[in-house]
């Protein structure tokens, strides 16, 4: 078995076994739920008559925030969110009762017997309305070096403008759900489809009032995440966990696809307010910003997303002088929440557009100008850490080269030049995105491993798989330690009994923080399988053997490399158990090196950078508004690949999500907040059939001192920003028909058309 192309899942997702939650008929005795969710988004709650629906047959109980045994509050970072609220909405879609039933048509016709009267309160959609009214969640966030006010005085040239992205839903194939199964009166478990078991597992123990060791907590697998099951699973969770904890009876929580999309948190909409200084070369002396996040009627993980928006300002550039100004506002949309790239997305979005605009400004190339502001090693960035392993440098050249850039922008500007209906554009977008929880304390994981009697090995980790692969790098780690192939591992679900508190699998950091976990347990056994091996090895053929010598490899254990004396690893697993040497470890790793001072807005936030850049050509009907990506090129540095397919498959995904982002997927709202393209028929995410008509992707190795396990990289957002290159070229093409127009994002056709 060829670890560098193992996958895991690949062939039960191909044969339909892999195991999802709620994938199994129901339970004996289990009920189903459903919401009476909020028609407003801002108003009291003046009446809320549940009578008539709990007395229907088939209807078990209706429960509303009068019966939570415990505290109602599922916030964590702030406690600022209610499971059900008890006097005041805050958005459209807010739980407000749960029906249980015997079954979901009952359940159903019941949400529609309760009788809710409102006094409904002016409602905030818009992150400036909000940032005026100073209705955040904590007060303005800054990071700042340099001399901001004399430097923009002084600049020979300035930009000044608003910005605006927009949000993005998870469109995860598996919806939001969790299955609580009651036992033993006051004990819980829920299979929950959450990246955080920790989470879920400490806030339902405080709704149902019960200690931790009571819920247990357990993840199969989920059908994708991308963030919203960051924190977005706990309200549902605890929905599942108090319906079963009150009946005690098994309860299934799982929204429709129309629910999801309605009433679960999306991507942070920004509005950006900037000022740029430049001098005549295009170099930026001075930037100065402020990013107001849309986060939504609750907290949730906005000021998190804010932060690694404002640690992304800047992007791959050094910007001598800097004021970052970040503000997360409070508005009455379901609160907005993580989804891959958390929010540096939105921050490298402003400065990547204020490039394109410099460069437009100066008639010079926008390549150009990348390269004259990439940082170089020693620089520092506007948090004061330390840039030492860029080779952004390297990366341009890498790309120019691909894309054979001088010939192609030739051909693009005499295309141009020839044609009025169609036009053509280049956009390019250099990566440098931070690897870490920026929370430093989530910054760790744990794992537990066993060697079973015949040879085979159970790992376990806090990490969830939810497609990325997680379980086959954490089996290729495990087997390298061990030298044995890895389908002799079996990486296990995340299970809070087996692992307890779990940071989410989240921030990119899943296979460093998890695989680094698994690697210190699997050194342990391998250690005390060593110790067996010499004894084992003198025995067999009378040798004596250095414990220095022994190399695992192969299945096998060598009393020296490339000798003869060996044995195999199942004969010596099956020699320790007879010696009564531990079969089993728990490893523990702690990101080294992460601290950060956010009054002083310094620190050393991330372990690493990933570093990167695409470059797409694109070509615009503007009669239509319709295009194509002619290509899109991609030079991504790695590391030490722990498996380059499923790395390779991470950067096709992200790509195509960001160009989902900026060109097609558009949330549609009415005045009073009700989200109206709540549905695949009119909100539009990209499939195979728009992949650009040449992809090109070349992976580089890396200056791998700063890497993590195995010298491997993070892979899960960076490469979302490749996609942001195809907006950029399709504004470029677009200034080419309206020059004195501002492209709106995201890119869809009726942006593009607007005339
Ligand atoms: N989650 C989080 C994340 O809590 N902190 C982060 O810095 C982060 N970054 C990316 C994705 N999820
Ligand atoms: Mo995330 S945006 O859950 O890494």
């Amino acid at each position: 078995m060829n670890s560098e192309t193992y996958h895991l899942s690949g062939t039960l997702h191909l044969c339909g076994k892999s195991h999802f939650i709620a994938d199994e008929p129901p339970l004996q005795g289990e009920l189903y739920a459903k919401f009476l969710f909020s028609p407003v988004a801002h108003s009291l709650i003046t009446k809320l008559d549940i009578s008539a629906a709990a007395k229907m047959p088939g209807v078990v109980k209706v429960i509303t925030s009068a019966d939570i045994p415990g505290i109602n509050q599922i916030g964590t970072v702030i406690k600022d969110e209610p499971l059900f609220p008890e006097k005041e909405i805050m958005y459209v879609g807010q739980p407000l009762a749960m029906v249980l039933a015997e079954d979901e048509y009952i359940a159903e016709l019941a949400v529609k017997k309760i009788i809710l009267k409102l006094e409904e309160l002016p409602a905030i959609f818009a992150p400036e309305d909000a940032y005026s009214k100073k209705q955040g969640y904590i007060p303005e966030r800054k990071i700042e070096s340099g001399d901001i006010e004399n430097t923009l005085k002084n600049a020979p040239y300035t930009l000044k403008g608003k910005t605006a992205t927009t949000g993005q839903e998870h469109f995860y194939l598996e919806g939001q759900r969790c299955l609580a199964i009651p036992f033993e009166g006051n004990r819980i478990t829920l299979q929950t489809a959450t990246q955080s078991t920790m989470e879920v597992q400490e806030v339902a123990s405080r709704v149902l009032g019960i200690p931790a060791n009571d819920v247990i907590i357990e993840v199969p697998r989920l059908g994708g995440a991308f963030g919203g099951k960051e924190r977005g699973a706990t309200i549902w969770a605890c929905m599942a966990a108090l319906g079963a904890f009150l009946t005690q009876k098994p309860v299934l929580v799982k929204l429709t696809r129309d629910e999801d999309m309605h009433y679960t948190g999306k991507r942070h909409p920004f509005t950006s307010l900037w000022q740029v200084g430049y001098d005549e070369t295009g170099k930026i002396l001075a930037y100065d910003l402020l990013l107001l996040a849309n986060g939504g009627a609750y907290t949730d993980l906005s000021i998190a997303i804010l932060e690694r928006a404002m640690f992304h300002s800047d992007n791959a550039y050094f910007i001598p002088n800097i004021r970052i100004r970040g503000y997360a506002c409070r508005t009455n949309l379901p609160p907005n929440t993580a989804f891959r790239g958390f929010g540096a997305p939105q921050g490298i979005f402003v400065i990547e557009n204020i490039m394109d605009k410099i460069a437009a400004q100066l008639e010079l190339d926008p390549l150009e100008i990348r390269k004259r502001n990439a940082y170089q090693n020693g620089q520092l960035t506007p948090y004061g850490q330390e840039i030492t392993q860029s080779q952004l440098n390297n990366i341009f050249a890498k790309l120019a080269d691909k894309a054979n850039y001088a010939l192609l922008r030739k051909e693009v500007a005499e295309f141009n030049k020839h044609n009025c209906r169609y036009k053509r554009g280049i956009g390019i977008t250099p990566v440098k995105f931070g690897i870490s929880f920026t929370t430093t304390l989530m910054n760790q994981g744990s794992a537990l491993v066993w060697v079973y009697i015949d040879g085979s090995v159970s790992v376990s980790t806090g990490g969830v798989e939810m497609g990325q692969e997680l379980s086959t790098k954490v089996a290729i780690v495990v087997s390298r330690v061990l030298g044995i192939p890895v389908n002799k591992i079996r990486v296990e679900s995340s299970n809070s009994q087996r692992i307890g508190n779990a940071s989410p699998t989240a921030a990119s950091t899943g296979s460093d923080i998890n695989g680094n976990a698994a690697r210190l347990a699997a050194e342990k056994i391998k250690d005390n399988l060593a110790h067996c091996a010499v004894r084992l090895i003198q025995q067999k053929y009378n040798q004596t053997i250095d414990i220095k010598d022994i190399v695992f490899k192969d299945n096998r254990v060598f009393g020296k490399e490339y000798s003869e004396t060996c044995v195999s690893f199942e004969e010596l697993v099956r020699f320790a158990h007879s010696e009564r040497v531990p079969l089993a470890a728990y490893g523990y790793y702690k990101t080294p090196g992460l601290w950060f001072d956010k009054e002083k807005g310094l620190g050393h936030p991330f372990h690493y950078y990933v570093y990167g850049a695409g470059l797409a050509e694109v070509e615009l009907d503007t009669l239509l508004g319709e295009h194509k990506v002619r290509k899109l090129i991609i030079v991504h540095e790695n590391g030490n690949s722990l498996n380059e397919a499923i790395d390779r498959g991470q950067i096709e995904g992200a790509v195509l999500q960001g160009i989902g982002w900026c060109t097609m997927e558009d949330l549609k709202y009415d005045a009073k907040g009700v989200y109206l393209s709540a549905n695949p028929s009119t909100y539009k995410i990209p499939d195979i059939r728009d992949l650009p008509e040449k992809l090109v992707i070349e992976i580089i190795p890396s200056l791998t001192e700063e890497a993590s396990v195995f010298g491997s990289k993070g892979i899960g957002e960076p490469p979302f920003i490749y996609g942001l290159s195809v907006f950029f070229a399709l504004q470029s093409a677009f200034k080419e028909a309206n020059p004195e127009k501002e492209l709106s994002f995201p890119a869809t056709p009726e942006s593009l058309i607007q005339r």
